[in-house]
């Protein structure tokens, strides 16, 4: 499997330029931290994704998708940028979105550089404005992102949009581009490697991600969630794999996954599994056909559907969920809490 022994995934549609990551390199690179803020919904992970060339964080319509931060790596001649990936900014109503609000500030504060992502096509609010007085009170250089702009609403009131924030803000760099086409994101990078300070490569630069493969194959399955039973849900699901084994078959590596697909009432246990059980095996063939195009890997894959009440506000549950970086990334100075 990709990136095995490591447990980050490697290659990817973006490998490594020559010079990246050897201090034998030619000339001096730029090295650092980047944290993607944003409202739920801005493109966030889009962005990340699309920056690092293949997708390391999973991508919904429905807002608060991203619970987590979620490491992935760009590696260039230029040097290397390590971008979290973050929750939106939201008013935390569980412990889940505390710890997830937590996160976010912890990692503001020790990144280099903060990347301010709005969608230029909706108007700002509320939202936005909390948005920019936590960018600005975490004291970490900003540059201001305006993405969507492949749509015309996005376009046609830029300027406006930008004075929106640029008025309470001072950013060092703003960008205008589209996350979903990649127009304009060499621009953002090549803002984002003149701010980073000149220095050695943290990681291993034939890595994009750090998470572990449990975590992303957890995630991989929410996504196909989300997809499958977007209407009916209005509620919050969870996935938990118990269990994962991997062994190498005749027809190359297999993996072998039990998870289950948590949720808090047994009549929302009722909407996943479907009638006939026909939702439940939809989101399993998402997921497994995912994860075998990602994974490189033939997936069996066992997935139950489980309430669990009050989940949201189960601090050892919650726990179980985290995902454990199969390669360190801590910032700062190493003070993360486990
Ligand atoms: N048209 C357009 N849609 C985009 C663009 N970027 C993201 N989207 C869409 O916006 C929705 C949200 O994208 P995500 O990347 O999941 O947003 P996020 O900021 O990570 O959201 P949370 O994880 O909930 O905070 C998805 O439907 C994306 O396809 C873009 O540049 N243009
Ligand atoms: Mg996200």
């Amino acid at each position: 499997m990709a990136g095995r022994g490591t447990g980050g995934r490697g290659g990817g549609s973006a490998p490594p330029q020559e010079g990246a990551g050897s201090p034998r390199g030619a000339g001096p690179v730029n090295c650092g931290t980047v944290a993607l803020v944003g409202r739920p919904n801005a493109g966030k992970s889009t962005l990340l994704n699309r920056l690092v060339g293949e997708k390391v964080s999973i991508v919904s319509d429905k807002p608060q998708t991203t619970r987590h931060r979620i490491a992935g790596i760009v590696n260039e001649a230029r040097g290397q940028i390590v971008l979290f990936d973050l929750p939106g900014v939201h008013r935390p109503l569980h412990r889940m979105n505390v710890r997830m609000m937590h996160v976010l500030r912890d990692t503001m504060a020790e990144v280099d550089v903060v990347v301010q992502l709005f969608d230029a096509s909706q108007p700002p609010g509320e939202g936005e404005r909390f948005v920019t007085r936590l960018v600005a009170e975490c004291g970490t250089q900003a540059v201001l992102v305006a993405n969507k702009c492949d749509l015309a609403a996005a376009r046609r009131r830029l300027d406006e949009r930008f004075a929106f924030y640029t008025a309470s803000h001072t950013y060092a760099e703003r960008v205008a581009l589209s996350a979903l086409t990649g127009a304009g994101t060499e621009r953002l990078l090549a803002a984002l490697f003149a701010l980073l300070p000149a220095g050695e490569p943290w990681l291993d630069p034939t890595l994009s991600t750090t998470q572990s493969e449990r975590f992303f194959i957890a995630e991989l399955i929410r996504e196909a969630v989300l997809e499958r039973v977007e209407q009916e849900l209005p509620f919050t699901t969870a996935v938990h794999v118990r269990h994962l084994e991997e062994e190498e078959g005749e027809r190359g590596p297999l993996l072998r996954v039990w998870a289950d697909v948590v949720v808090e009432r047994p009549s929302q246990k009722a909407i996943v599994v479907g009638r006939g059980g026909q939702v439940i095996r939809d989101i399993g063939s998402r997921a497994r056909r995912q994860m075998e195009a990602l994974l490189g890997a033939r997936v069996f894959l066992d997935l139950r559907v489980k309430a669990r009440r009050r989940w949201r506000d189960d601090t050892g549950f919650l726990r179980e969920l985290e995902p454990l970086e199969a390669v360190g990334v801590a910032v700062g100075e190493g003070e993360e809490e486990g």
